[in-house]
């Protein structure tokens, strides 16, 4: 299955046809700058491509009242002053005698990508569309938008498809009201928003915008927004508002489909956002909404004014969905005082309405917002010193030895598994590579005079096998891997030296279980260790954190997306090593999300390595264990579900739609038995991290000498 695009060249067939400096930067050239770089790029040609159809008018009746839909079919017949006086009615609208045409297509093809995906033709997909749909509303066009594409494809699914819950994530800069409003009492849709806030100084200046528009009866916490209330947001800021929101959220809510009002004048450049983030980021924001709903991620374009940047961050949603690795963020990974603030309103707003939030979250440190200038970056305007100067702001970041030479390639192969004899009969998807190499003789024997234990037969084998596989990740001939071992920690610890030795600036490493850090593994900041099993939060030095097994604490997410993601991130890792030792303690789904999330950070490049089990009898015992979890597990392999990067697809469907990449909501221990303890530790260490850049007094509240204290590591050392 593959990743559709949907699009039609008529969508280019309306135009504004008088002066009006607000609604002039909603123009053809949208689609058709981005669709030529889809292709410059060769990622039209890798899309399975739908030419859209007109969406019928029962469609559009899904959302609109029938006396606004007619009124929309008589604008066809309009003159251009009629035209200008209908516009005039609504609020930042245009209408074209093909806006009609163009406005069905656009719905159409948002209901053709929904289709494609729910019917398994398509596994996930794009619709490059305009006009754009997440400002119009029931009965009124708004915001150079006149049918509601996102609202009745999410109505069109359930309505169709028998969907029971949908995830809405509209990363367009502005408020999607129109969407809030349509499902504001309705449980079944949960919508996302960010959007530039400033306290109510932005358009549409509504104070339903703000964090404390839950939703309404029924549907109260399933509309979460979280305004910006500063221009310049970054990567770190998206990032974080991901990891510390939307994905909490998401996750607990289960949605059997994502929609994204997918809008990028979100992006640096646009004149609208007046944003930072990077094109980059919107493969990265890309990639964590594909752990949901079984990687059914239909995106829709939205707004997106600066060509330039609307195509770039379009090419690389496209690449992301595509599967491809992205390439690493540049800048800080601190997140700015204002983004915690606006984060931490909304994490208070819906906390009565999610567990997942209901720990203490870092930013409660924050005091109340207030309008304050400091910390405001300078902003960018399109094409203009600004947007080249974030660019090379970008470009400046020294990138890592191993990007300069691969220039993001997409690997030829995705993931390789590299099994001991124990394991070698296990059968494996079709798009996992077997490699049958081994890393030469004299090599291996050579990393092998490091410890004892690999001198033993099948660790030896093994080892050649590791160091093999790691050489194709470093080489980019695979992006990432898996192999077993019954020595997982003298193999590791080789990994680690290896791959420092050979062009990975930086090693993250992921201890799961009974793994210690190699004592005599140099503290030089080139290698992070993490190591997930203590039954403390210890910071033991900035390079070597030990946080509680996921059991002991509950919230195997929670530890995922607070800690051990935002670390990785900060770290930036050219490689990462994934551990997973005696009593690791973690199921397959919950291994399979490790592996796949720190996929983002890592250019794609993680190895997992797995202690071998020992006898066929403890195997068995094992699996017998793990059988009560209901559609976790399917006949074959118990490796399947570890393979980083493999998509649910690549298995065949299941009918609960993502029991497979997640444990899923509705498992009570899914959150666990929260341990206030340990969240209030792993607290104090992010916002720790997160204030480094805040004020001495802020700092103040952060209550040093208690629990964690230190810095994030930083970029080098
Ligand atoms: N300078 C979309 O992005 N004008 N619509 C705001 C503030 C209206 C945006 C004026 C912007 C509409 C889909
Ligand atoms: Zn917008």
């Amino acid at each position: 299955m593959r990743t559709a695009l949907v699009y039609h060249e008529e969508m280019t067939a309306a135009r504004l046809l008088w002066e009006d400096p607000e609604c002039e930067i909603e123009r053809p050239e949208r689609l058709t700058a981005a669709l030529e770089r889809l292709q410059q790029g060769g990622l039209e040609q890798r899309c399975l491509q739908l030419a859209a159809r007109e969406a019928s008018e029962a469609e559009l009746g899904l959302v609109h009242s029938p006396e606004y839909v007619s009124l929309l079919r008589g604008t066809q017949a309009l003159g251009t002053e009629e035209l200008r006086a209908l516009s005039g009615q609504y609020d930042a609208v245009y209408f074209h005698p093909n806006t009609f045409h163009c406005a069905r297509l656009a719905v159409g093809a948002a209901l053709q990508l929904v289709d494609a995906v729910l019917t398994g033709a398509a596994h996930n997909g794009l619709a490059l569309v305009r006009p754009p749909g997440h400002h119009s509303q029931r009965a009124a066009a708004n915001g150079f938008c006149v049918f509601n594409n996102v609202a009745i494809a999410a109505k069109h699914a359930q309505q169709k498809h028998g969907l029971q819950r949908i995830l809405i994530v509209d990363w367009d800069v502005h408020h999607g009201q129109g969407i809030q409003y349509i499902f504001e009492d309705d449980p079944s849709v949960l919508y996302f928003s960010w959007h530039r806030y400033e306290h109510g100084c932005f358009w549409p200046y509504l104070q339903e915008s703000d964090a404390d528009a839950v939703g309404l009866g029924q549907g109260r916490g399933f509309t979460v927004n979280l305004p910006w209330n500063q221009v310049g947001m970054g990567n770190a800021d998206y990032m974080a508002a991901f990891l510390h929101v939307l994905l909490p959220v998401a996750f607990e809510f289960d949605p059997e489909l994502v929609l994204v009002s997918a809008g990028f004048d979100s992006a640096v450049g646009d004149p609208e956002g007046q944003m930072q983030a990077t094109p980059e980021c919107f493969a990265h924001l890309t990639q964590l909404l594909q752990v949901l709903a079984g990687g059914r991620v239909c995106a829709v374009l939205e707004g997106g004014y600066h060509l330039e940047s609307l195509s770039q961050s379009v090419c690389m949603v496209v690449k992301a969905l595509l599967g491809d690795p992205a390439p690493p963020l540049s800048g800080s990974m601190v997140p700015r005082h204002s983004a915690l603030e606006s984060i931490q309103s909304v994490r208070a707003a819906q906390a009565p309405h999610w567990t997942s939030l209901q720990q203490q979250g870092p930013a409660r440190l924050l005091n109340p917002s207030t309008c304050s200038p400091e910390g405001r970056r300078p902003s960018v305007s399109p094409g203009g010193p600004g947007f080249k100067a974030a660019e090379a702001q970008g470009s400046a970041v020294p990138r890592s030895l191993l990007d300069q030479l691969h220039l993001y390639p997409t690997p030829p192969a995705r993931t390789a598994a590299a099994l001991t004899a124990q394991d070698a009969a296990l059968v494996l998807p079709p798009d996992v590579l077997r490699p049958e190499g081994s890393a030469p003789q004299e090599e291996t024997r050579a990393w092998a005079r490091l410890h004892e234990a690999l001198a033993q037969d099948t660790a030896f084998i093994a080892l050649g096998k590791v160091l093999h596989l790691l050489n194709g990740i470093l080489d980019g001939q695979v992006s990432s891997g898996i192999a077993t071992t019954p020595a997982a920690a003298a193999t590791l610890e080789v990994a680690i030296r290896h791959g420092l030795s050979h062009r990975a600036q930086r090693v993250l490493c992921v201890a799961v279980g009974q793994l210690d850090r190699p004592p005599d593994l140099a503290s030089d900041g080139r290698n992070l260790w993490l190591n997930i099993r203590g039954k403390e939060a210890a910071a033991l030095s900035m390079f070597h954190v030990s946080v509680p097994l996921p059991g002991t604490t509950g919230g195997f997410l929670s530890c995922i997306l607070a800690l051990v993601l935002p670390l990785a991130y900060g770290f930036q890792p050219d490689l990462v090593l994934v551990a997973l030792g005696p009593a690791h303690g973690l199921q397959d789904p919950q291994a399979a999300l490790l592996a796949a999330l720190l996929r983002g950070p890592a250019g794609g490049r993680v190895l997992v390595l797995v202690e071998q089990r020992k006898t066929q009898r403890e195997r068995e015992h094992k699996r017998g264990v793990g059988e009560g979890e209901a559609g976790s597990r399917r006949a074959g392999s118990p490796m399947r579900g570890w393979i980083p990067g493999l998509r649910d697809h690549d298995l065949g469907r299941r009918q609960t739609p993502n029991r497979l990449s997640h444990p899923g909501a509705q498992h009570c221990d899914f959150w666990g038995p929260v341990s206030r303890r340990f969240f209030s530790r792993a607290d104090k260490f992010l916002s720790s991290a997160a204030l480094t850049e805040q004020s001495s007094s802020e700092k103040a509240t952060s209550q040093p000498g208690q629990g964690l204290e230190h810095p994030r590591p930083e970029r080098g050392a």
